[in-house]
């Protein structure tokens, strides 16, 4: 497949650490929250391998903050999400989807507790800030919307747990995965949370203070030398094997939450006020007719930028896979597809043209085991 190189503009925004990515050697971009989000450093499963033994900084300003303060920001975070968030705590960090009024997903961001008052939505790429502005405006909500200046950079792999001890003390191997809290470097105060991409453990940094931040970038890479430090950014052989969804490739706005496997963070039982909750209180009295799932396919190569389609012998369409990759654990093609209603019985057998190839696929569980 030929490759087209990215004409850079404003409106494909860089970020504090591109001149530095840059250097070291980053050889491909994709574009998220109109901003650039490296895709490879080289071999995508170097880096796979990489990852999984030692320690990566990535480049993840890409994940855009929306930032929602004032009097109603409770009020309105809850109304964009299905996850009750009434018990929620300062200094912990909520997966949760957000869902329009019929109840499909708008995104699938990390949320963050600051206070009860000051909140930021940690986004997957669309444009929430726009979602969220048009319902306050609505709702005559008093609340500030606007994308604050943070540039996460995240520390991924085994061995970030002892790199990061290493540069913020012991302190840090204190936090809870998903807890958020605030560590110095060099007089500046960071909020680091243990969270990421991957499933190789690690922390997100949201960078505030550019300056200390693009030092501190620099830094981790000194201080990494021993635990084979590399840069590195979210590795699509990694996210697909550990089942991380990415919001536009695996579900969009016209699959819902209960499609995607999201069930454990939509409440329908509590008083939590949100958008769709009638719509998916009857969705989910009714069953839904489509599911994201897993496919093996038993071959070496596969490279998706578009929906497959599934068929079975009497080529019917049963479902589309939505992204995939050859998979050196399994050593088969795995991928997340659509599968609709009737064909979810694991060994169920799907066809795909792969390179012009008929191939014979099987349907199993997410998360892949
Ligand atoms: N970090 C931050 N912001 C983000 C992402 C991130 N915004 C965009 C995108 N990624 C959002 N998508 C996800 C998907 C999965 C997870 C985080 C963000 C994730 N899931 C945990 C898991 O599957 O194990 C479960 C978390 C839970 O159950 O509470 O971490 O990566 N800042």
């Amino acid at each position: 497949m030929k490759n087209y190189s990215i004409a850079k503009s404003r409106r494909l925004r860089s970020t504090p650490y591109t001149s530095r990515i840059e250097k070291q050697g980053v050889t491909a971009y994709t574009i998220y929250n109109h901003m650039l989000l490296p895709a490879a450093f080289g071999s995508v499963e170097d880096s796979y391998h990489h990852l999984k033994e030692h320690v990566q900084i990535w480049d993840v300003a890409a994940e855009r903050q929306v930032e929602i303060s004032g009097k109603d920001s409770a009020k309105l975070v809850q109304l964009m999400t299905c996850r009750d968030l009434s018990k929620s705590k300062d200094g912990r960090c909520y997966y949760c989807p957000i869902i329009d009024d019929q109840g499909g997903l708008i995104n699938d961001p990390v949320v963050l507790r600051l206070s009860q008052e000051k909140w930021w939505i940690s986004i997957a790429d669309s444009d929430v800030i726009l979602f969220a502005k048009g319902l306050a405006i609505g709702n005559k909500f008093d609340v500030k919307i606007f994308e604050p200046n943070v540039d996460i950079m995240a520390v991924q792999g085994p061995k970030s747990f002892k790199l990061m001890e290493k540069v913020f003390g012991e302190k840090i191997t204190k936090l809870k995965f998903f807890g958020f809290d605030y560590f110095n470097f060099e007089g500046a105060d960071h909020l680091i949370a243990q969270s990421g991409w991957s499933k190789q453990g690690g922390y997100e940094i949201y960078v505030q203070n550019t300056e200390s931040g693009q030092k501190l970038y620099d830094h981790l890479f000194e201080a990494g030398k021993e635990f084979n430090v590399k840069p590195g950014c979210p590795n699509l052989i990694e996210r697909i094997e550990s089942a991380l969804l990415s919001f536009g490739n695996d579900m969009d706005n016209n699959d819902n939450p209960f499609e995607c496997g999201f069930d454990k963070y939509v409440n329908l039982d509590s008083d939590a006020k949100f958008l769709g909750k009638e719509k998916l209180i009857k969705i989910k009295e009714e069953g839904i007719t489509k599911k994201l799932m897993g496919i093996k396919i038993d071959i070496n190569e596969i490279s998706v930028t578009g929906s497959l389609d599934l068929t079975d012998e009497n080529n019917n369409l049963i479902g589309e896979l939505r992204s995939a990759c050859y998979s050196p654990h399994f050593k088969k093609v795995i991928g997340i597809a659509m599968m609709q209603k009737g064909y979810w019985n694991l060994e169920q057998n799907v066809k795909v043209v792969v390179n012009g190839h008929n191939c014979i696929g099987k349907v199993c569980d997410l998360p892949f085991i």
